[in-house]
């Protein structure tokens, strides 16, 4: 099913072939013999968004035309990967596409193969709003993703001797084909300067008196933030929603007044430190590091967010009609200098009094917390934010002051309001964000049921205990047009064949597989499927890696950013012990299931140990290859720079998914549904959404191990001691030994020392005690993959009970539960005619 477009307005193959020469000669300026496949791309993408205006046109008239309410989703990344070829699926274009260019001698495969995917988010965060927005799209809902268009996105990863390192991921080096730019529509943002007694000339209340709360905010420098509209088809529908990113550009006024004082250096300078703004994507996650110029940032797109949202809800309709006509979705902290924003826009600019202004605010903004651990928690000095954002810094000590004097007044005592303060005091003054957020939110929810209930027990438990309505969960999704219908065809094949066309927009409609789980020539379909998606992850690691695997082999799949809490060296320490036992002649070659463990992961480039880890695999994949003894048995495939893209090969080829974080630290995972929906075993601990794949797809079709939250809680209270389980584990001691050893590392026994010396004596997420039970899981694994009739059943009900995993699901939960926005279907406006 495609795209609902008008019949007379239907593309031929010589039609659309008719458009893309057109964009390539007159837009681009190139002939068909001199065209690069760059050029060749760029038009072809430009051809396909054509077919995407009209009806983008046509939602903007009829959402604006209404009064609907939309939804604004304010989100520091969008990690969107590839364009091409889901704005070609969802106009319904891929084959009259196809076909053109085949007339000319093209192939659509060779093209799509040009685009650098915009890597504009750093992981799970990132993607997880980029899933948002296409299932917005595609259930119709009036909605404007806000964000950043930085320069540079998540950098390229490169191993140079087995180490990472970074290149600039300059996305934009020959355009985007995808952006439209609007610089006429640029709106200013103001940072620094001071605040004053309001002068009673501003716009202020109807007579032009400031309002009785306002103050005057005046900058010491401002930048302007251009919006790129991005389009966003959603599936099977007319409707198309915008993305907005903001870029920063200087301002003129800001340049012409050094320019005339003669010091063209510092013009250009100036002009540097404001488009520095957009630059770069911090490439921190779960992280986040306190630097000036990401509060910039975050500033920066708020700002023009908020002021384009209140244009385009209201006009110049009634402020207090907000609510009714946006909702504000905070992606975690990084946006949360919205709230104080706009109190400050409904208080300064527009003078309305507090308490209003308050409520309107409050019923406007929900927050969505991703994290678990309290290192990640964002915090802001009060020094850094009464620097850059003065105005702010008031608002926010005005919003605790009240909220404090509220709860005492219900009786709290000093140490509850201390705890629940939106400033902590020590080690210095801050402010917290995600106390902020929480305060000035109808809602708060996580992201996964069991990450919910932790966040009302443990990191949010005092402002749950204050408004338990407060506090809902959303569990996570993933979008099963990407993940599913372009990144896995011959599954989708199977299941058009199968349950028929509807289940790429009604992902429940997958339980009708489950009767077909037992019928042989099914799982022959489903198994040959698997099978040529393996073949077609080798051909691609070949060519882009030069790595040469076998197809014949479990794929054991681990990806995901490189973090200690993930627990890739739990994963590491199984193919040690595995190279160990064969080494030391305990297990026989033959006896190995034949193994290919592929590792995909990025590590912030100022995360010491997650780079060492790293390295480690990198050289025990070396080791390995090395052997003999275990060629065509193990072997470890690390292909460098992972993201959307790879992504979409490899999820499609895995057999088995890894999800082994330590329990009640992954707050949801997003990969570990996007591997069972491609029919991946899991092999999991209780973590994160994990509990509820487990729930869904049944025990016997899930390899648990490890401990539970309050387990590893209660080790840690009792004094965890990594040290004991070394001592009394030979494997595990074993294989610890031998990383340090050196026999990963020509011998050097201090290669890996800074992560063998931490297992031993810090091992803060506790991968030793988990070891046995992990390896015990694996063992499990091989007993169930060489029953290979057995394997793929369960293979089957993965796909099957995964349907409640589509980020459509997400959607509607957060639209009944918080958003309560209707469903606004784009009508034609007959613009064309
Ligand atoms: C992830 N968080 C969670 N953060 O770790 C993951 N952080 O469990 C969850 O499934 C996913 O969010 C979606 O809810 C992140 O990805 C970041 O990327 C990040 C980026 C900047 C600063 C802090």
């Amino acid at each position: 099913m495609g795209r609902v477009t008008d019949t007379h307005a239907a593309p031929t193959p010589s039609s659309f072939a008719e458009e893309f020469l057109d964009e390539l000669h007159f837009e681009l300026g190139v002939s068909r013999e001199t065209a690069s496949p760059t050029d060749l791309y760029v038009a072809l993408a430009r051809a396909v968004r054509r077919h995407l205006v009209e009806g983008w046109f046509d939602t903007l008239s009829t959402q604006l035309g209404g009064d609907s309410k939309f939804v604004a989703y304010l989100s520091a990344e969008y990690l969107l990967g590839r364009q091409l070829e889901n704005a070609l699926l969802a106009t319904g274009l891929t084959e009259v596409a196809r076909d053109a260019l085949d007339g000319l001698g093209l192939s659509l495969d060779e093209l799509s193969e040009q685009e650098v995917e915009p890597g504009l988010g750093n992981g799970g965060l990132g993607r997880l709003a980029a899933c948002f927005i296409d299932s917005l799209a595609t259930m119709d809902v009036p909605a404007v993703g806000y964000g950043i268009r930085y320069e540079y996105g998540i950098f390229r990863q490169t191993f140079v001797d087995g180490r990472q390192v970074e290149q600039a991921d300059d996305w934009l080096a020959l355009g985007s084909p995808w952006e439209i730019p609007h610089p006429e529509m640029a709106v200013t943002v103001g940072f620094g300067g001071h605040t004053e007694e309001p002068a009673g000339t501003g716009e202020g209340t109807a007579d032009g008196a400031p309002g009785p709360d306002a103050r005057q905010w005046v900058p010491g420098w401002t930048v302007e933030a251009v919006p790129y509209n991005y389009l966003v088809p959603g599936y099977g529908t007319r409707n198309v929603n915008t993305l907005r990113l903001w870029s920063a550009r200087a301002t003129k006024a800001f340049n012409l007044e050094i320019f005339n004082s003669g010091d063209y250096e510092a013009a250009v300078r100036g002009q540097t430190y404001a488009e520095n703004i957009s630059k770069v994507l911090y490439p921190e996650d779960s992280t986040p590091q306190g630097k000036e110029l990401r509060l910039q940032q975050q500033y920066f797109f708020v700002a023009a967010s908020l002021a384009d949202t209140i244009a385009r809800a209201l006009g110049d309709g009634d402020l207090h009609a907000l609510p009714d006509r946006v909702v504000f979705q905070l992606n975690d902290t990084h946006p949360v200098i919205a709230i104080p924003e706009m109190m400050r826009l409904l208080v300064d600019v527009h003078g309305l009094g507090w308490d209003e202004a308050w409520d309107l605010t409050r019923r406007s903004f929900n927050y969505t917390c991703h994290t678990l651990l309290p290192e990640a928690l964002e915090i802001w000095s009060v020094d850094l934010l009464g620097r850059l954002l003065p105005r702010h810094l008031e608002i926010i000590y005005r919003i605790n002051e009240e909220f404090l004097a509220s709860l005492r007044d219900s009786g709290g005592n000093e140490l509850q309001v201390r705890r629940m303060s939106i400033i902590q005091e020590q080690p210095e003054r801050a402010v917290r964000m995600a106390y902020l957020a929480t305060v000035g939110s109808t809602k708060v929810n996580g992201v996964a049921a069991l990450h919910s209930q932790l966040l009302r027990d443990a990191v949010l438990h005092d402002f749950s205990d204050l408004w338990p309505e407060k506090f809902t969960n959303v569990t996570n999704g993933i979008t099963p047009r990407r993940f599913v219908r372009l990144a896995n065809p011959g599954l989708s094949a199977l299941l058009d064949e199968t349950v028929g066309t509807g289940w790429v927009k009604d992902l429940d409609q997958l339980r009708g597989l489950e009767a077909h789980a037992e019928d042989p020539e099914f799982r022959r379909g489903f198994r040959d499927v698997k099978a040529a998606n393996k073949q077609r992850l080798v051909d691609l690691l070949a060519t882009r890696d030069g790595l040469h695997l076998p197809t014949d082999a479990l794929y054991d799949v681990m990806v995901k950013r490189l973090h200690e809490y993930k627990r890739q060296m739990l994963k590491v320490l199984h193919v040690v012990t595995l190279y160990d036992q064969v080494r030391s002649g305990a297990l026989d070659p033959a006896d190995v299931t034949p193994r290919v463990v592929v590792f995909g992961a990025k590590a912030a480039p100022g995360y010491r140990m997650a780079k060492d880890i790293i390295a480690l695999v990198n050289a025990v994949a070396a080791t390995i290859d090395a052997d003999p003894a275990l060629a065509g048995r193990l072997q470890i495939a690390f292909p460098a720079n992972y993201n959307v893209t790879l992504a979409e090969k490899l999820i499609p080829a895995a057999d088995l998914s890894e999800q082994i974080s330590l329990a009640g630290k992954e707050a949801s995972g997003t990969g570990n549904m996007k591997f069972a929906l491609n029919g991946a075993l899991t092999i999991g601990t209780l973590d994160g959404a994990n509990v509820e794949i487990r729930d869904l797809v049944g025990d016997d079709n899930f390899f648990l191990f490890g401990m539970t939250e309050p387990e590893a809680e209660a080790l840690g209270q009792a004094g965890y001691d990594p040290g004991s389980f070394y001592e009394q584990d030979p494997a595990l001691k074993s294989a610890i030994d031998l990383i340090a050893s050196g026999a990963f590392s020509h011998g050097d026994p201090t290669a890996f020392e800074s992560i063998v010396s931490d297992l031993l004596w810090k091992d803060r997420f506790m991968v030793l005690a988990d070891y046995r039970a992990y390896l015990d899981a694996q063992s499990r694994v091989e007993a169930a993959y060489a029953d290979p009739d057995a394997w793929t059943r369960s293979a089957i009900l993965n796909v099957a009970r995964s349907g409640f995993f589509s980020s459509d699901r997400s959607i509607r939960d957060y639209l009944d539960r918080i958003w309560h926005a209707p469903a606004v279907p784009a009508r034609s406006n007959g613009l064309r005619d």
